[in-house]
């Protein structure tokens, strides 16, 4: 065993070509972030708590970069819950050790310790998001990033003026994580939120809420990219502003051919550009978000919702107007008429490489079900006995042979059975 000081040369040469690979691997520009895990106090639907955040802020920090950079995340954890960040949707080809799934390609930051991620973006252009990826503590950490055409090159639209992160919350006024853990042990459906949030906002129509209403000010005849996504733990939700149409430019990061919509339905996870033009009476104007259901089940009946205020010389109505356009919770033909617009941009400058070669058909069943937890007191109507589970195929689970990432590490090259 060497002395705690003793000059290690090999190691010393060997770090140095490390830095060295990091820099000549890297494409675009690189970029530095410090993220620092913390605490702070909220107070929202009159109820103060303690929650999670990077750097104070919630939502937390926008990474920008352009299309091919590359980032490095310093990640310090002050915080007192061990967690990952994980980069959504940013694919990072044969870097797998920075994508960030607790337990999947590292152990969590523990409090009081470090982690620096290598973010690299490659074909992404257009706005994605991080998250903390251990538990659900992914409610109060995260935040948008945004990845603007490479240098020298513009949007396959119209430059807009300006532009906007709206990003979409769930609000839970207990303490998610310890409730996920009892609903987990019991089998049952996962919490509902308290509220939905607008930028970290509930909106004018939450208790205690009024006073921190998100806004967002607009000129009139000036064309905005709103860059939303949908952080909300687990809904998919319906969007929209008051009298005002959208132009949806782009998905996760991928442009499609615009289309123009009075609402969004956007999926948890999903981020969503959309192009906002400023061209109604001046005014303000909500704008507001309301979960879908494909079923009546436990509703989160809050709707979330910010204003849009025009400026400019003018005299306020007594009130924004509410977007009469947003669809109910259970309107799935709302839903399915908006999916039914998406299609790729799939052009010359943005081609898209589809197999049209079908060699295998494949029909597989998603399924829920109840087992009896004991395996011997089964109950035919959900009981407490009952626990809820999924199967593809009938499958609820098959271990793979090999585990995907440590074949990559070894370089196994045989990963099927
Ligand atoms: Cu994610």
């Amino acid at each position: 065993m060497e002395g705690k000081c003793a000059f290690n040369y090999e190691k010393i040469i060997i770090g140095f070509a490390f830095i060295v690979c990091q820099f000549l691997s890297v494409r675009g520009d690189v970029h530095y972030y410090d993220f620092v895990l913390k605490e702070i106090n909220v107070t929202k639907l009159c109820v103060n708590k303690t929650i999670l955040t990077v750097n104070g802020l919630f939502p937390g920090p926008v990474i920008r970069v352009h299309k091919g950079d590359t980032v490095f995340v310093n990640v310090t954890n002050e915080g007192n819950y061990g967690v990952t960040i994980h980069w959504h949707g940013v694919k990072q080809p044969r870097n797998p050790w920075s994508d960030g799934p607790v337990f999947i390609t590292q152990c969590p930051i523990q409090s009081g310790s470090n982690f620096t991620y290598k973010v690299i973006f490659s074909d992404e252009e257009g706005t994605l998001w991080w998250h903390a990826h251990s538990d659900w503590t992914r409610s109060t950490v995260h935040g948008a990033i945004v990845i603007l055409p490479e240098e020298g090159t513009s949007y396959p639209f119209p430059e807009p003026h300006g532009e906007e992160v709206i990003v979409l919350g769930s609000w839970y006024t207990g303490d998610l994580n310890m409730e996920v853990n009892e609903d987990l042990e019991e089998g049952a459906d996962i919490p509902h939120s308290s509220g939905f949030l607008i930028n970290g906002e509930l909106g004018d129509f939450a208790n205690c809420s009024r006073e921190t209403t998100y806004r967002l000010s607009v000129d009139y005849g000036k064309t905005y990219l709103l860059r939303i996504v949908n952080a909300v733990s687990d809904d998919q939700i319906f969007f929209a502003i008051a009298e005002h149409n959208l132009t949806v430019v782009g998905l996760d990061a991928s442009y499609v051919k615009p289309f123009v919509t009075s609402y969004i339905m956007i999926s948890p996870g999903q981020t969503m550009d959309v192009l906002l033009t400023a061209n109604r009476p001046l005014g303000h104007y909500y704008m507001a978000s309301r979960e879908f259901l494909t079923e009546e089940a436990n509703q989160d009946h809050n709707n979330g919702s910010a204003i849009i205020e025009y400026c400019g010389d003018y005299n306020f109505s007594s009130s924004p107007i509410f977007p009469h356009e947003l669809p109910q919770i259970l309107d799935m033909k709302a839903a399915l008429r908006f999916t039914g617009f998406i299609r790729s941009l799939a052009n010359e400058d943005y081609p898209v490489d589809i197999p049209m070669n079908i060699t295998t058909r494949m029909f597989i069943t998603v399924s829920m079900g109840e087992l009896c937890k004991n395996r011997t007191d089964c109950d035919v109507n959900a009981g407490p006995n009952n626990i809820l589970v999924s199967s593809l195929n009938n499958i609820s689970w098959a271990n793979p042979t090999v585990n995907v990432l440590e074949a990559y590490y070894r370089q196994v090259n045989t990963l099927l059975p």
